[in-house]
């Protein structure tokens, strides 16, 4: 998993000069942690945000307070947790873990009770969404031969592939309605550079959302559903959080300084997106406040 992200986060191509800062530097450093704290993903209330930090010797998951305060511990074990995201209701997390020898999707209590194993199978499970309603979790996996998108159901039963291109689909984050799915995929670029997609959620009606040189990726829906922050390395080969309209119009970027930014995450309100940095030397949770035109 480290390696994937490393992968996705330092392959920086050519630089294709788009859009222009104007965001003001409101960013806030929540984590304020030595260790490595990264994958936010904000609660549906807005009241928390669950990351992951290696603090405590490798990565679990923790959630805080929107504010950074009341850092707990969800998970103790000596494999890498990873990835977090809340269902629609705020009681259950489903996340990553190569705990039982492969990474494998997990769900769990929000406090960290009940944890358990939905995937069984030797390839790579990453990268897990709970469906709105619930019923179902989506998925990337490796098992057929390069990362595609799965679903299965909320109990792990019936994995089923939703992508199969040959090059790599990645990422899938559900539509707040439950009807699209938003992921990034290689698959228009003869395997060259990743663009941000959208596709029906019985992988459908496939859309291509951004079309330049860098890597875009990491998708995330505002609540409304009306707008999609992700990572682009399209600006001077150096990664910044960007927004759009969710029909890829109106691209505005977020972040105000360049590093290695990752998974973007708003808050319910739609005035904050939170992401992870390395900008202060070690990977920490920020938030932005949003003040741009749109
Ligand atoms: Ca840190
Ligand atoms: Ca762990
Ligand atoms: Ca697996
Ligand atoms: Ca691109």
């Amino acid at each position: 998993m480290k390696k994937l992200i490393g992968v996705l986060i330092l392959s920086a191509t050519a630089a294709a000069i788009n859009g222009a800062p104007n965001q003001a530097e409101r960013e806030q450093n929540l984590s304020r942690h030595p260790s490595a704290d990264r994958d936010p993903a904000w609660s549906p209330d807005g009241k928390r945000i669950a990351f992951v930090s290696n603090r405590d010797g490798n990565f679990e998951i923790y959630v805080m307070n929107a504010d950074g305060s009341q850092q707990t511990r969800l998970t103790t074990n000596a494999a890498a947790d990873r990835n977090p995201a809340w269902s629609r209701e705020g009681k259950q997390i489903v996340f990553q873990s190569n705990r039982d020898g492969n990474e494998e999707v997990y769900l769990m209590k929000a406090d960290g009770s009940q944890q358990t194993r939905l995937t069984n199978h030797a390839g790579d499970d990453i990268f897990p969404d709970l469906s709105p309603d619930g019923a179902k979790i989506t998925f990337t996996s490796n098992r057929n031969g390069n990362l595609d998108i799965f679903v299965m159901n909320a109990d792990g039963s019936q994995p089923t592939p939703l992508t199969k291109h040959a090059h790599r689909d990645a990422w899938s984050r559900w539509s707040p309605d439950g009807k699209r799915l938003a992921f990034f995929s290689r698959r228009d670029s003869n395997d060259d550079n990743d663009e941000i997609y959208v596709m029906n959620s019985d992988g459908s009606a496939v859309k291509r959302l951004t079309d330049n040189r860098g890597h875009d990726f990491c998708p995330a829906w505002s609540a409304d559903g009306k707008q999609i922050a992700f990572v682009s390395i399209r600006d001077d080969a150096q990664v910044y959080v960007y927004r759009m309209n969710a029909d890829g119009s109106a691209l505005e970027r977020v972040t105000s300084k360049p590093d290695r930014v990752s998974t973007p995450t708003w808050s319910p309100d739609g005035k904050r997106i939170a992401f992870s940095s390395q900008r202060d030397g070690n990977f920490e949770v920020y938030v932005a406040e949003i003040t741009g035109k749109n």
